[in-house]
């Protein structure tokens, strides 16, 4: 692997933020004991703690961005037109130029457009390939009758186990599924770059390249999860042989190019609030998603955004491929990875590109899964600093579509997300000072019991008692 810190590739000793803060938003911390009425009332899930009851949120980097100067200009030049908005002709040409897809259809988020591809792309019974599984992402291909398969490679599953792309397919995996079950039984292949649930982590321009020869073969069709492709292409710039020299710009648009199309969740890599969009290349499909984008999100030309939505996410595209941005992001990622490595903490390595995630089996040893150490290690930490942190471990995971088993993770994880562009360094010391305190004392902690479980995705809303 080839690795030069973010300060090394600047050719300085430190990394920055290519930008400097125009207004502010005050934060503060309420008492211990706020916090503990705060922590019960929420039912010990930081889904349902106040946003004011938070000191530092870190819950996730999703719609939780701050945008520049040059987006909230673009929020007055909204064209709140019902039907052919400018602003959605601009997302569709900054679409077109870095992601590179021939066809746009917009929706309001991520689960959006996952919801439409999924309908128009899975028949019942059918399997769809997933470099490990994403919550929403997952629970709309079951819902349309697929059946979802993990093809990560085995690394992803070991949260201490170093890959420089632990978020690659494994080849082998998806070859099996083909002798066994035949081509035609694989609706597609959901390729995501970076893979949140392993930890944020890449996929390599190789793999991709190749798991697209393999698909080409076989006349499968690949749909990338574009959600975090930006992050994914810095990893790439920085880990990949040849890669080096090129723009981030450019390594996005080639691995997009190894897909027939692509979900997104502008609410991260695009620096947005809001905003999703589904990009296609095959005009058959493209007119299926239109048909459906009325029934679900709005007109072909908004789809569930308003026009300066869209206006900002066409700005938000162009900045996130800004390679000094991009380093400054991934930089303050690492920065809060290597203070807590540092202390000894254990997290996932290696640090991925959004978030640090905290092994919680090592973290609370004596706490078993069906104790759900993730979910406790937030609630704990959310007590003892008031810093949100979210479960991704059991509880997100849920529960297998067939027997209605609890699904048992490899990875019991508490994710620090940050957001872009919001807190500084000082925040990330205050961060891992709290993981520290609350590690020295991790052995008082003890578990807890689910007491309200929701049918879908219940990690956003299931209630749990301290045992
Ligand atoms: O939250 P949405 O509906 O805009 O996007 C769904 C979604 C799809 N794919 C991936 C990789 C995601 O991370 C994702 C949403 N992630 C959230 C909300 C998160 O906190 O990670």
């Amino acid at each position: 692997m080839k690795t030069k810190t973010i300060g090394q590739q600047l050719g300085r000793s430190s990394w920055a933020e290519p930008w400097k803060i125009k207004m502010v938003e005050p934060i503060h911390m309420i008492s211990r004991n706020e916090r503990a009425v705060a922590l019960e009332k929420a039912g010990y899930n930081t889904f349902l703690i106040r946003s004011e009851e938070v000191y530092i949120d870190l819950l996730t980097d999703s719609g939780t961005n701050a945008m520049s100067d040059r987006q909230w200009a673009g929020m007055m030049m909204g064209d709140e037109a019902y039907a052919g908005s400018r602003n959605f002709y601009h997302l569709e040409e900054a679409i077109q130029e870095y992601y590179g897809y021939k066809y746009v259809v917009p929706t309001h988020q991520g689960r959006g457009a996952e919801n439409i591809l999924s309908k128009i792309a899975i028949k019942t019974g059918q399997f769809v390939c997933g470099n490990m599984y994403f919550t929403t992402t997952r629970l709309h291909q079951e819902l349309a009758g697929g059946i979802f398969t993990d093809v990560i490679i085995d690394e992803a599953h070991d949260a201490q186990k170093e890959h420089p792309f632990k978020g690659n397919v494994d080849l082998r995996k998806v070859q099996k599924l083909i002798d066994e079950h035949g081509a035609a039984s694989i609706a597609y292949i959901c390729l995501a770059a970076t893979v949140n649930m392993a930890g944020g982590q890449p996929v390599s321009m190789q793999n991709a390249r190749e798991l697209h020869a393999l698909c080409k073969k076989y006349d499968i069709r690949i749909f990338l999860d574009a959600t975090r492709a930006v992050e994914n292409a810095f990893f790439i710039q920085e880990r990949e042989e040849g890669y080096a020299d090129k723009t981030l710009a450019q390594i996005l648009k080639e691995f997009c190019s190894y897909s027939d199309g692509a979900t997104m969740s502008a609410k991260k890599d695009s620096l947005a609030n809001i905003g999703g969009w589904l990009g296609l290349n095959d005009r058959g499909l493209y007119e299926e998603g239109c048909n459906l984008v009325v029934v679900y999100e709005g007109l072909q030309t908004y789809g569930g955004m308003a026009g300066r939505d869209m206006e900002v996410l066409s700005i938000g595209i162009k900045e996130s491929v800004q390679d000094d941005y991009m380093r400054s992001r991934i930089g303050q990622v690492r920065y809060l990875g290597e203070l807590l490595m540092d202390w000894g903490i254990p997290i996932t390595r290696p640090i991925g590109g959004h978030a640090v995630f905290l092994d919680a089996q090592k973290f609370y040893p004596h706490i078993p899964q069906e104790q759900f150490p993730a979910q406790t290690l937030a609630a704990d930490l959310y007590l003892e600093s008031g810093v949100r942190s979210m479960e991704r471990g059991i509880v997100s995971a849920g529960r297998k579509k067939e027997t209605g088993e609890n699904y048992h993770p490899s990875l019991e994880l508490t994710r620090l997300t940050i957001p872009r562009r919001v807190y500084t360094q000082a925040h990330m010391d205050i961060v891992a000072e709290s993981v520290k305190n609350l590690y020295d004392v991790r052995d008082q902690k003890k578990g807890l019991k689910m007491i309200f479980e929701p049918k879908y995705l219940r990690f956003f809303q299931a209630r749990f008692e301290r045992l």
